[in-house]
């Protein structure tokens, strides 16, 4: 028998922005300047030759009726990369604008990622089949991977799939990377004679994929909302048996974007913050330093217990071991099968010991055996080491314990990262999510490619939402990958002088003295709409 909340969950009617309530025929397309890629414009117009250089396109009531949008339409959808909470209702979004402009229009979703495209498995999207998904968290309606399309003979075997299903169009939700894939799709469709149009909608709870255009990418706003119930719990916890320090990793590749939505929620004694420490060249050591003063500050005044937040990427953004993976990088990949029969810890640093330089080599061995084996497991399809099993978290308190040598000091150690995936989501992103499906289909049936679905005005009530489309390559750049220059959507990092990290820092140091703790508690979706729908932190103070 299903929860009463997931029975509910599927009656919830998604808000859709006042321009995509209308009557289908009445939405009318408005298209900006052309636009140029953020920089790298020449290479990247030699890339793109068909798709560079598309306006940016706004929704709105139309007075003409658009005609075209009632075409009968086959579309494929494909769920790409980490799962994020809203991913079934883009699809719900996508299904029920394809039916509304045409009831005879079909949606089939690749199974399993873009794998599915490659190898033309498919599953068809019926009503019946999807209402037991709406509004519900995972990706397991037709299932997810991260698959990179990128030998030729990939690109060839998608227009095959594409040309066997007689597809009009593949919408790929996924992150920068993925979108980045869907990029490559649409120009290499135009370039080989196909029609085929390729949609991309901005997924990923690291919070990366957003700039001008974007505001947010999907499922960030759920993510938090979760690690922020549990560090709130956790905080509560602490403060009533106040006898221990809770060290928790919170997921985000790369970006410590959650790890400062979260502190902005509950008010930690210690959030580190990747971009920082980059930026002021911090080491491992100082960073060590950081903590204990908070733990000494406090113990001074006899408190004993407290939070630190660390984000998941943290490792990549100090100096020393960044370069200490990157030498990794390199040279297992330069000799990968001399590598792979290396199979003992021992013998795997013995290997390593010709090949990675003295201060590498050094640290490789000063770290505990059990965190520095976790530097060499399988890179990711994209070649990024796999940060969500470094526990980071572990050797953090592993060397603050060294250092302070303190009875009184006791710690746990907590990863949240998986359980933020698939939650439920919120209403925020149970409404972005559907607008967004909404907008893909509304952007193929008006004939464009290489788009990302876009919805602005965020921490508006959702009917003043903009709906639109963004330019794919409007969001690219040059980046080295794997040994050449590829063109590559940039990743958005924290930014130091942005308004949410300025109001962290200022009122960090009282954390990190002062018990000030904030209970979130869980996300609601029942109740009134400034505590059910609210966007993030994030959101609110980027648009102050
Ligand atoms: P996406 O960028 O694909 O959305 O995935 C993000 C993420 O959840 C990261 O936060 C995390 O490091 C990674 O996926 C974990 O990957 P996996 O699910 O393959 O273990």
């Amino acid at each position: 028998m299903i929860s009463s909340l997931q029975k509910a969950r599927y009656d919830y009617a998604p808000k859709l922005p006042d321009s995509l309530c209308s009557s289908i025929q009445d939405i009318s397309l408005e298209f900006g300047s052309p636009t140029e890629s953020i920089s790298d414009r020449e290479e990247i117009r030699d890339i793109f030759k068909n798709t560079y250089g598309k306006p940016l396109v706004t929704f709105a009531k139309g007075n003409e009726k658009n005609e075209k949008i009632q075409r009968e339409l086959k579309v494929g959808v494909i769920l790409s990369g980490g799962q994020a909470p809203g991913g079934h209702n883009v699809i719900a979004g996508l299904f029920d604008g394809l039916k509304k402009g045409n009831p005879n229009s079909t949606l089939l979703g690749f199974k399993g990622g873009p794998s599915g495209l490659t190898g033309n498995k498919t599953i068809n999207i019926t009503k019946e089949f999807l209402d037991e998904y709406r509004n519900t968290g995972g990706f397991d309606i037709i299932g997810s991977g991260r698959t990179k399309i990128e030998t030729p003979e990939q690109f060839a075997a998608s227009l095959e799939t594409v040309k066997k299903l007689n597809l009009d169009a593949v919408v790929v939700i996924g992150g920068d990377d993925s979108n980045t894939n869907a990029a490559l799709l649409a120009e290499y469709f135009i370039a080989n004679g196909s029609n085929a149009q390729v949609i991309g909608c901005p997924k990923t709870i690291d919070g990366d994929l957003k700039n001008e255009h974007i505001e947010t990418s999907f499922g960030f706003d759920t993510a938090c909302k979760t690690y922020s119930e549990l560090i709130g719990n956790l905080c509560r916890d602490t403060n009533s048996a106040k006898k221990y320090w809770h060290f928790i990793k919170l997921m985000g590749r790369s970006a410590s974007h959650i790890a400062l939505e979260c502190a902005l929620q509950t008010q930690p004694n210690v959030c580190l913050i990747s971009e920082e420490i980059e930026a002021k060249a911090m080491s491992l050591e100082q960073i060590v330093d950081l903590i204990c003063e908070s733990i000494i500050k406090r113990a001074k005044n006899s408190d004993n217990f407290g939070v630190v937040l660390i984000p998941e990427g943290l490792v990549e953004f100090i100096p020393e071991i960044k370069k200490l993976i990157n030498e990794l990088n390199d040279v297992i990949a330069a000799e990968e099968k001399s590598f792979a029969a290396v199979t003992n810890f021992t013998d795997q640093l013995n290997w390593l010991s010709s090949r990675l330089s003295e201060c590498s080599y050094g640290i490789m061995k000063s770290l505990p055996p059990d965190i520095a084996q976790q530097f060499l497991m399988d890179r990711d399809p994209h070649g990024n080491v796999q940060v969500s099993r470094i526990e980071t978290e572990k050797l953090l308190l592993g060397m603050v314990e060294k250092k302070l040598n303190n009875g009184k000091f006791s710690a746990l150690t907590h990863f949240f990262g998986y359980e933020g995936r698939c939650a439920f989501p919120s209403n925020f992103d149970a409404d972005y999510c559907y607008s967004l499906g909404f907008s893909a289909f509304v952007l193929i049936a008006s004939g464009l490619t290489g788009y990302l679905s876009s919805v602005k005005n965020l921490t508006f009530p959702a009917a003043g939402w903009i709906a639109g489309g963004v330019p794919l390559t409007m969001m690219m750049n040059l980046e080295q990958r794997h040994g050449s220059k590829k063109p590559v959507i940039k990743k958005a990092l924290v930014e130091l002088d942005g308004k949410p990290f300025k109001t962290f820092a200022e009122k960090r140091s009282i954390w990190a003295e002062k018990t000030c703790f904030l209970y979130p508690g869980a996300i609601q979706y029942y109740g009134p709409s400034e505590v059910c729908d609210s966007p993030t932190k994030t959101l609110i103070l980027e648009k102050e």
